[in-house]
């Protein structure tokens, strides 16, 4: 069994849910500091090194291109012919290095709230980042998504939002609402795609995604869910892709192989059309939870029935 020889007694437990938690062993811990916004931890282990906010695992080297090549690719693939790219969040550089990857691209920026984390990635995570701060192509602008918003006036043709998991109390629940949303259409070209990281969509807690997934349906006319399997997180996670141009997901894997040979560099470990038609596939209980929910996220009317 894989960590079976695992020698330590040092191990970062995560609260996955309220009933479970994840306990990843660790051999070295390499950082621990409080930032102005979160406590970060980057620590090292069999799953190479991790950073950790807030209690809450973010990424690590070994697996961490289950998780950015599926938020990336998908609406990049969708558009055929991205140019201008705006990413909110990705301190660890690569949800912008997978954009980068497109010979398409000529612009993109990204907006992290957290610089001392940034910086702490740059330093400690060379292998996710692969040096595309220095890209020409990226302007990194240290700043809260919903600032950038509001004094944004270029139009983009992806938006990525690579930030926290959804809730529906404290400082993240504006970013899932709709009056957030109608800020991210507002600067989508007409043919422009966004994705968002939308949560666990395990039974016990799939209620947060689905309410995020028709917050946006009353936001763009196409709103899909993609689950891509990404394994050191402790459940399954969703994505939502949307858009006022219809996609199609009777995605066509052949066609999706030639468009990346074509317009990408580098080459993927995961993603592919055949990958892209399997991860398009959610399960039937997620679709019958999408259909019968009734809840949007407002700022007007925010959820009263909290669960805990
Ligand atoms: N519970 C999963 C949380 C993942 C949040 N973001 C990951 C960031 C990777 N760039």
């Amino acid at each position: 069994m894989a960590g079976a020889n695992l020698n330590t007694s040092l191990y970062f437990v995560e609260q996955i849910t309220p009933w479970d938690v994840y306990k990843h062993g660790i051999d070295k811990m390499l950082v621990h500091q409080k930032t102005k916004y979160q406590e970060m931890f980057i620590v090292e282990g069999v799953y190479g090194k991790a950073l950790i906010l807030d209690g809450k695992w973010q990424s690590c080297t070994e697996d961490e291109f289950l998780y950015h090549e599926c938020l990336v690719h998908p609406p990049m693939i969708f558009h055929g012919s991205p140019r201008k790219v705006l990413v909110f969040g990705g301190a660890e550089g690569a949800t912008v290095r997978e954009v980068l990857r497109w010979k398409t691209v000529e612009q993109v920026v990204m907006v992290d709230i957290d610089g001392e984390v940034v910086e702490a990635c740059k330093k400690y995570f060379p292998e996710m980042h692969q040096n595309v701060f220095e890209d020409p192509r990226l302007e990194l602008i240290i700043d809260d998504a919903q600032n950038f918003l509001e004094s944004s006036l270029e139009t983009w043709d992806v938006i990525i939002s690579d930030l926290t998991d959804p809730i529906e109390e404290g400082l993240s629940f504006p970013l899932f609402t709709q009056e957030y949303f109608q800020k991210i259409r507002n600067i989508l070209s007409a043919d422009g795609l966004f994705i968002i990281q939308a949560g666990s969509i395990s039974p016990p807690e799939m209620y947060l995604h689905v309410r995020v997934v028709k917050t946006l349906q009353t936001v763009f006319n196409y709103v899909h869910s993609v689950a891509p399997y990404a394994t050191s997180y402790g459940c399954p996670l969703g994505f939502v892709v949307s858009s006022d141009r219809e996609f199609s997901l009777q995605v066509n894997p052949e066609k999706v192989d030639s468009l990346l040979l074509e317009k990408t560099t580098g080459g993927f470990k995961l993603m592919d059309g055949i990958s892209l038609l399997g991860m398009s596939r959610i399960p039937l209980n997620l679709r019958q939870a999408i259909a019968a929910e009734t809840q949007i996220y407002t700022l007007k009317n925010p959820p009263q029935d909290i669960k805990v």
